[in-house]
């Protein structure tokens, strides 16, 4: 089985399940997890940001920054493929009672510009007709977009156009280590003029589960607060934090490998009649191609690679999306290229 359907299928180490065995634990809901504290200490430092805490998904950790950064009746601005509004289950208005405002980037690259967001902006226009901007939420590596990036100037422009306004930027940061990786950047750098910043330890980072949601002190207390309420509340769970530790010191160094993988997919795929891709925008590990050339639709393509060929891919629309990570091998992608290629050709 090669499975490329996402990050998320990554199998912890051999290091992070001994670290899991022989982690000291407490109670987190005390603050008394050793394990805890460690990982959202070397989080913050590695961040540059004053704390961090625990989540037990990004989904989490997003929705409590959206709650946090807004009020009920407020629209976050966000790019129209971003996670925070299509695939997290319509959270930011079911728990923060906000409505997305959906932004196209001018380039359709998905990167947006301070430009494109503030066309999206209510500051102080016309209070009885249209709703405030709360947030701006930014993704970077953005996942839907093709993995592509929001370099350190795009970010610090975004924020300080924002802030400028009084309005507050939230960033999603799943696979920010991808994003630092491939810009040979600091994660720290990324994320400075974000007021909060979430990441995921069970994505490339190969964790198997967890994310950290970073921000000011103050923010990050009432973040514990919400995280109760939203009964992500949990006891001794150093045992999970133990491999977000591994995972923070050990995987970003292998992430390059990741980007080659996707790279060389690409280049694979790019080639197979019926399928559009332009490999020199695959710059991360996430490969998204669109299949309409080739008149079959893509869960009928990924259906065939999953039964005939043992190969995992997500199909949505007319898009295939194809995830590499540290399970993942060359010769798996080479398989991978091989296995679409007679699917294609009807083998
Ligand atoms: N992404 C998953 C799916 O939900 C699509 C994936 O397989 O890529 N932000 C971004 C940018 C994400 O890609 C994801 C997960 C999340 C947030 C949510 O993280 P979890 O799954 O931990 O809630």
């Amino acid at each position: 089985m090669i499975d490329l359907r996402s990050d998320t299928v990554t199998k912890p180490t051999p290091a992070m399940r001994r670290a899991m065995s022989e982690a000291e634990v407490g109670d987190d809901v005390y603050g008394e997890d050793p394990t805890v504290n460690r990982l959202q200490e070397r989080a913050a430092e590695l961040f540059d940001k004053e704390a961090a805490l625990f989540v037990p998904t990004g989904s989490m950790g997003n929705q409590i920054a959206v709650k946090l950064h807004t009020r009920p009746g407020m629209e976050v601005v966000i790019e129209e493929r971003g996670h925070i509004y299509n695939y997290e289950m319509a959270a930011m208005s079911a728990v923060s009672g906000t409505l997305a405002r959906p932004v196209k980037s001018a380039d359709g690259s998905g990167i947006m510009s301070w430009d494109d967001i503030k066309a999206a902006v209510h500051a102080n226009d016309a209070p009885y007709y249209v709703a405030p901007t709360g947030l701006v939420a930014l993704e970077n590596s953005h996942n839907l977009a093709g993995g592509t990036l929001l370099t350190r100037e795009r970010t610090g422009e975004i924020c300080a156009g924002a802030h400028a306004l009084g309005i507050p930027v939230h960033l999603d940061g799943a696979r920010i280590f991808n994003a630092a990786a491939a810009l040979s950047e600091t994660v720290a750098a990324l994320a400075a003029p974000c007021d909060s910043v979430m990441f995921c330890l069970s994505k490339g980072l190969g964790a198997p589960v967890g994310s950290m949601l970073l921000g000011s002190r103050a923010f990050v207390e009432e973040a514990r607060a919400w995280r109760k309420l939203l009964g992500g509340g949990m006891r001794q769970v150093g045992v999970i934090a133990a491999a977000g530790l591994v995972a923070l010191e050990e995987s970003p160094k292998l992430l390059h490998a990741d980007h080659a993988n996707a790279r060389r997919l690409a280049e694979g795929v790019a080639e197979l009649p019926g399928v559009e891709i332009d490999p020199a925008r695959v710059v991360t590990n996430i490969v998204i191609f669109d299949v309409a050339g080739t008149r079959r639709a893509a869960d009928r393509i990924c259906a065939r690679l999953q039964h005939a060929h043992g190969v995992l891919a997500s199909g949505f629309g007319t898009s295939i999306r194809m995830v590499t990570h540290y399970d993942v091998s060359t010769a798996d992608i080479d398989a991978a290229v091989r296995a679409l290629g007679e699917v294609l050709r009807g083998e």
